[in-house]
């Protein structure tokens, strides 16, 4: 257990590092968004009541039954549509606006960093508030709660699916790029809300480590990489990632 001394010396020493640093990464995951009471997937607070992500967020699940995946989405937009940004949201937006270089890589599809403000967003893992056509690939923002059953292409008559990545299927390659693109070259990575458990985004602040930035972790708790980091905080981001941020940096 951290010692409360030991604590506010890792607190002081980020701040000190995001004074310094020049280019910021950060790479939020579902823990950024719990304290607007969105629920995780694993670890602490999880579960989307009785669907298991990791069975319906697949093409398997939708190509054998359409109705039950949009049935999870449904449900997930009606949890989400009412929720506002955090303090944490808030605070990195904020950052943004104080960075030379700036980009918030993130897994979660709920759209929060961008209502709290941020810009220089990557989705790493889709948006759950737009859809794409499995028949001519249209993409579109459709914030209907719900949306009827079957959802149907107006170019083409297609059926709809919700924008985000599955677990089976490839991150888009551009977005990819550019996430790697910042990774190498950025001095300092947060890592924030995040279990560690999907592939690759799991691995990317061992990538920005490798390629010479500081990276510190902040989450409720330990995960695989938090000894390999160079600082872990335990706590919730609502509270650590203000305090991180808060003027005068
Ligand atoms: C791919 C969108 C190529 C859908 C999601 C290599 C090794 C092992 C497995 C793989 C690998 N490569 C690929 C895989 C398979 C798979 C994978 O990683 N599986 C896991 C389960 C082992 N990956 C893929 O399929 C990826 N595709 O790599 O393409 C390929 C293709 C085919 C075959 C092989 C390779 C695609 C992954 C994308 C899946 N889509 N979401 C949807 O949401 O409906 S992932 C889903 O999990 C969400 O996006 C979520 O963000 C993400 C990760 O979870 P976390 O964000 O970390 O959330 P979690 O609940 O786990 O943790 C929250 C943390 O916050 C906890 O630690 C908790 O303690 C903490 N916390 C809680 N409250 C707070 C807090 N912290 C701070 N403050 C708080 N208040
Ligand atoms: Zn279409």
């Amino acid at each position: 257990m951290t010692r409360p001394e030991q604590v506010a010396e890792n607190i002081a020493l980020v701040r000190e590092k995001l004074r310094q640093a020049r280019r910021v990464v950060v790479l939020t995951g579902a823990g950024v968004s719990a304290e607007s009471g969105v629920p995780t997937f694993r670890g602490a607070g999880g579960m989307w009541r009785t669907y298991r992500a990791t069975d319906l967020a697949t093409p398997e699940a939708f190509t054998k039954n359409p109705q039950l995946v949009w049935e999870f989405y449904n449900y997930r937009r009606e949890v989400l549509h009412p929720l506002q940004p955090n303090a944490a949201h808030k605070a990195l937006a904020a950052l943004e606006k104080r960075c030379q270089h700036f980009v918030l890589l993130t897994q979660n599809i709920d759209g929060l960093h961008q209502a709290a403000g941020s810009r220089a967003v990557l989705e790493l893992h889709g948006n759950i508030w737009w859809v794409r056509c499995t028949g001519c690939g249209l993409k579109a923002e459709d914030r209907r709660v719900p949306i009827p059953f079957p959802p149907h292409c107006d170019a083409c008559g297609g059926m709809l699916r919700p924008d985000v990545v599955w677990f089976g299927e490839s991150l888009d390659s551009g977005v990819l790029h550019r996430a790697y693109t910042t990774l190498e070259e950025c001095d300092l990575m947060l890592v924030i809300g995040t279990s560690g458990v999907v592939q690759p985004a799991a691995s990317m602040g061992l990538y920005a480590q490798q390629h010479g930035a500081f990276v510190v972790e902040i989450n409720l708790e330990p995960t695989p990489y938090s000894r390999a980091f160079d600082v872990s905080l335990l706590g919730k981001a609502g509270k650590l990632v203000p305090q991180l941020v808060k003027e005068p940096i």
